[in-house]
């Protein structure tokens, strides 16, 4: 290993100074193997040393991600005969239009090849158009590892990192040669001590783990719960996966706004407690529009309190939430609890509850173990449970998704972006395509639009054909 960077420092694959990496930051040391083609010796070095690496790995085919690492799995596969694939970075507009090229069969799995990890955030995008296709894809290998979280993002998208050497090795061994100072050693270690975890731009979409193929008709048959089945059907019928957020600034406004765009969701979900001039009768109202237009209402109550006193929130109060809306979500902050109580008034109504287990909005503390949780809570109660508010459910851990939870996704606009205060937004195609969501919850890109019940249209056509393009 030592004597292959002592060849990589020779052909100045490795530089020292002050660098702008790919994910911004600046970095003292910067390495470049587009060089390596050059060099077919040490190419075809680089490539036996890689594949002894995943030695311990069985997988029939193996992808480099484009371009620099091209020339390496090309070596691999030649040399140990295994096929390859290559994924486009340029999807073309005439022709086949793939973005995998080459022969494979679903369930295959696939090696990741990659020259230099920082974030992992490339060899996510290489496996996510692979894993689309139907291919596993569980390890990715690379010469160089810069031990900047590419291992740990990986890890949480279920790829194993195999790295042939280390940042700090490598820089070790430079040392060692007299080929840079004690003080550039020291400049890089502090560095990485400071740029430990960069993380993967929210541009790249995390792979899936399984692609939810099954349609939502399909789906009705296998949910537990009336409402979640309802749901499903309304989905169906309508053509639609498509939640408005009505967040506007008076019950008037609510009832006018859901009579408009009726005919394209399958949801309409409300706060109800922003609206000044809520009466008692708003719930009857809403719900004959409701019946009109054949969608169903979602309280976005977000509960958070022990079962207790959750019950009286549900039930009682000014709202009486329960008398009205088909489906309300909760938090699992307080345990398993807060679903008991909801149940005890809601599932004798025939009512359904959403979980908490991803939020859109950035910083937010529901992922990793918590996501977990609730989706334990989820499956322990799934007579009332009809599934999730989440974000990426098809790259969660701990298994595929069960198609018979909907998953509900917020942050939806036309572009990707954020507000001022923390929204983050994905794409209908990126929601229910990439993330492999069902549902989408917009709430400013319709209701501030010029004509609200045009771009509820838009968006419905949107968010169905990604939904379409997911079952083929
Ligand atoms: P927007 O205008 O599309 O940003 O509205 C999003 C809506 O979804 C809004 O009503 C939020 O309260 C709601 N929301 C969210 O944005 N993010 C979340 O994680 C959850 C709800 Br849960």
């Amino acid at each position: 290993m030592e004597s292959l960077v002592l060849q990589l420092h020779d052909i100045e694959a490795v530089k020292f100074g002050s660098f702008k990496l790919k994910s911004g930051i600046q970095s003292p040391i910067y390495i470049d193997l587009r060089l390596i083609v050059s060099y077919p010796s040490l190419l075809n070095e680089i490539s036996q040393l890689l594949i002894t690496s995943v030695s311990s790995c069985t997988f029939d085919l193996v992808c480099g991600v484009p371009y620099t690492a091209l020339p390496i799995a090309t070596c691999v596969s030649v040399s140990n005969n295994i096929p390859m694939l290559m994924r486009r970075k340029e999807i073309k507009d005439y022709g086949t239009s793939k973005a995998i090229e080459g022969s494979f069969k679903e369930n295959q799995s696939c090696l990741i090849v990659e020259d230099l990890v920082t974030s992992g955030a490339s060899v996510l995008e290489t496996a996510a158009p692979l894993r689309t296709v139907g291919l596993k894809v569980t390890d990715a290998v690379v010469l160089i590892d810069r031990e900047q979280g590419g291992r740990e993002n990986l890890a949480e998208n279920g790829i194993q990192l195999h790295s042939m050497i280390k940042l700090t090795e490598m820089v070790g061994f430079l040392k060692k040669n007299g080929r840079v100072t004690e003080e550039m050693e020291k400049t890089v270690k502090a560095f990485l001590e400071e740029n430990r975890r960069v993380s993967v731009p929210a541009s790249v979409p995390p792979p899936q783990k399984l692609k939810v193929s099954v349609t939502y008709s399909e789906r009705a048959k296998m949910i537990k719960n009336p409402t979640g089945k309802k749901l499903f059907e309304v989905m169906d019928a309508k053509e639609s996966n498509l939640c408005l957020a009505a967040d506007v600034s008076t019950a008037a406004e609510l009832l006018a706004l859901a009579d408009k765009v009726g005919p394209e969701i399958c949801l309409l979900k409300t706060h109800v407690d922003i609206l000044p001039d809520f009466t008692p009768d708003f719930g009857s109202q809403l719900r004959s529009i409701a019946e009109k237009h054949n969608f169903l209402i979602f309280e976005d109550r977000k509960f958070a309190d022990i079962g207790n006193t959750v019950t009286m929130q549900y039930e009682g109060g000014v709202f009486r939430i329960l008398d009205w809306a088909d489906i309300v979500n909760a938090h699992i902050i307080s345990g398993p609890g807060i679903v008991d109580g909801l149940k005890l008034k809601g599932l004798p109504r025939g009512r359904g509850l959403l979980l908490l287990a991803e939020m859109s909005s950035s910083g937010n503390l529901a992922k990793g173990d918590y996501t977990a949780a609730a989706a334990k809570i989820a499956e322990d109660h799934s007579d009332f449970v009809i599934g999730f508010i989440s974000v990426n459910p098809a790259s969660w851990q701990g298994g595929p998704v069960n198609p018979a939870f909907i998953h509900a996704t917020p942050g939806v606009q036309m572009v990707t972006g954020g507000d001022a205060l923390g929204q983050q937004y994905n794409t209908p195609y990126s929601v229910i395509f990439d993330r492999g969501s069902d549902i989408i919850i917009v709430g400013r890109g319709i209701i501030k639009a010029a004509n609200p019940a045009e771009a509820a249209r838009e968006y419905r056509l949107q968010g169905w054909d990604a939904y379409k393009l997911r079952c083929v």
